[in-house]
């Protein structure tokens, strides 16, 4: 059965990968799982029928038969756990690329999206100006050791995992900063998460909908 997700009809980056449907699209490309895709407004969003399906009243949500989900992070681990190619075979290997996927939604994702918050919705504060270096210093300090971490390898433990593609993609949100221009390593990691042709694929398609060219899948 082809899968559905929800993504924005109508993005403040207008389809340029940052929305967090981006890694649910990349993990079905690299899966080869076609699906559809809904667009929601943000009227639509906050209506009844998309609150059943995510009681935040957000996009990503992936609807499959009787299954209906949320959360972008769960979304990925199930399409890693139903097909082949994002999770290793090996038992421990598994278990830590897992751990990855969390480390990158729970310990690295959260002081990028607080100085997104800052950066969008805080600046007009009087004391924004005086709170941002401490924001970015708190991301530094992660990049500095993921950074340490990654080393010169091409991914976080062996082959790419579903643990590298939610780590890209919360790592992708950092580039209008600067900040990863800071971490040579980290940015061609990132650069390696992006010249995969599932992750080309997912971009095309959600560009595609603000631009009106055709998806090249
Ligand atoms: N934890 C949830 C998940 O991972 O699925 C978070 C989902 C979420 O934040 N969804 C956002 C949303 O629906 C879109 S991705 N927001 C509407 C609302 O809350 O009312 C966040 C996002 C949106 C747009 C950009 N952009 O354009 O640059 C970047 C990130």
């Amino acid at each position: 059965m082809t899968p559905t997700i929800t993504a924005f009809e109508s993005s403040p980056d207008r389809g340029r990968g940052l929305a967090r449907d981006m890694r649910v699209r990349w993990a079905l490309e690299e899966v080869g799982q076609p699906y559809e895709v809904r667009l929601v407004s943000f009227t639509d969003m906050k209506a009844p029928a998309h609150l059943a399906l995510n009681p935040f009243g957000q996009i990503p949500t992936y609807e499959e038969g009787d299954l209906a989900m949320f959360e972008s992070g769960a979304i990925v681990f199930l399409v890693a756990e139903r097909h082949e190619g994002l999770l290793p075979g090996d038992a421990n290997a598994r278990a830590r690329a897992i751990t990855w996927m969390f480390a990158a939604l729970s310990t690295v994702e959260p002081p990028i999206v607080d100085l997104q918050i800052a950066v969008l919705v805080e600046r007009d504060k009087a004391w924004c100006e005086e709170r941002l270096p401490m924001v970015r210093d708190r991301i530094r300090a992660r990049l500095c050791e993921l950074s340490n971490r990654l080393g010169d390898a091409d991914w976080l433990d062996g082959a790419f995992s579903a643990g590298d593609l939610l780590m890209v993609t919360v790592l992708l949100r950092l580039k209008a900063s600067g900040l990863l221009d800071e971490y040579p390593s980290l940015y061609a990691y990132v650069a390696r998460g992006e010249e995969r042709p599932a992750y080309k694929r997912a971009f095309a398609a959600q560009l595609a909908v603000f631009t009106g060219a055709p998806p090249t899948s």
